[in-house]
């Protein structure tokens, strides 16, 4: 750690306000530029702080940055990970308001919610597997609190990926009935197709994210618990959104999913 406790504080609660007031900063490595991993996951664990001494309460995980699409797009070169709250939870075919939000955009993703826990180190595609109850398409809508979503690695985890809003729906499906890596999806905006992809586009298999994230969470000495809903990342580039738009994701013998923005 480099950053002091009263600092992670700080800037924990800038980027929860930036997200309550749906306003944007620059990012925070500009100005703590000595920053390094713990602090950005020590800034992300104290705005969850912030959230649950608000009543809120964590509803799953996620894993972001997991295709070579989102990494290209945001110019990194490796996955993070953050947590899901029960406030930024949509219903299928629920409505998302933008003024909530700076510059939102949506990702097409495969959701697994698991039954067993799940334990690092050395968790991989076939231990998550064996630990999932089913998976279904996930929107993910991201809102970096960065200007204009410039951002390095550090200031993205720190800002907790991203995370904005999510809807999951569509059809339930046992991880074992279809082969995810070749499951295509199709994101749709105002009904025209602006991505297509598959779940390989994630890691190899979408549930590699998962095993990455149980690997990270063992480094800590934490479990991914039973019952978990894990969003595994954007298969494809994100797509903005505006007032008046609606996505469709449809995941190959998953049915859809879809989210309106007002
Ligand atoms: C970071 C979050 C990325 C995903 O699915 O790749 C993410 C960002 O691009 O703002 O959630
Ligand atoms: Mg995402």
């Amino acid at each position: 750690m480099s950053l002091d406790t009263t600092t992670i504080e700080r800037l924990a609660q800038l980027l929860d306000g930036c997200q309550r007031d749906a306003r944007d900063t620059l990012k925070i490595t500009d100005d703590n530029p000595d920053m390094d991993w713990h602090d950005a996951y020590a800034i992300q664990d104290a705005g969850r702080q912030l959230k649950l001494d608000r009543g809120l309460k964590v509803v799953g995980l996620k894993a972001g940055l997991t295709s070579y699409a989102k990494m290209k797009q945001m110019g990194v070169d490796s996955p993070v990970f953050g947590y899901l709250m029960d406030d930024t939870a949509v219903a299928d075919g629920g409505t998302c308001k933008v003024s909530e939000l700076i510059h939102p955009k949506v990702e097409p993703e495969i959701a697994f919610v698991t039954h067993s826990e799940l334990r690092g180190p050395g968790c991989h595609v076939g231990a998550v597997l064996a630990a999932t109850d089913f998976v279904l398409p996930g929107i993910e809508v991201i809102d970096s609190r960065y200007r204009d979503f410039k951002f390095d690695l550090k200031s993205v985890i720190a800002d907790n990926t991203s995370a904005a809003r999510f809807v999951v729906g569509g059809a339930c499906v046992a991880a074992d009935a279809a082969d995810l890596r070749t499951t295509g999806i199709v994101l749709e905006k105002n009904g025209e197709i602006v991505a297509v992809g598959a779940g390989a586009a994630v890691l190899g298999h979408p549930a590699a994210a998962i095993a990455m994230l149980v690997n990270k969470l063992a480094e800590r000495g934490e479990a991914l618990p039973a019952g978990t809903l894990v969003m595994t990342g954007g298969i494809t580039e994100a797509v903005a959104v505006a007032a008046g738009d609606h996505i469709t994701l449809r995941v190959q013998g998953m049915g859809s999913v879809s989210i309106r923005f007002a």
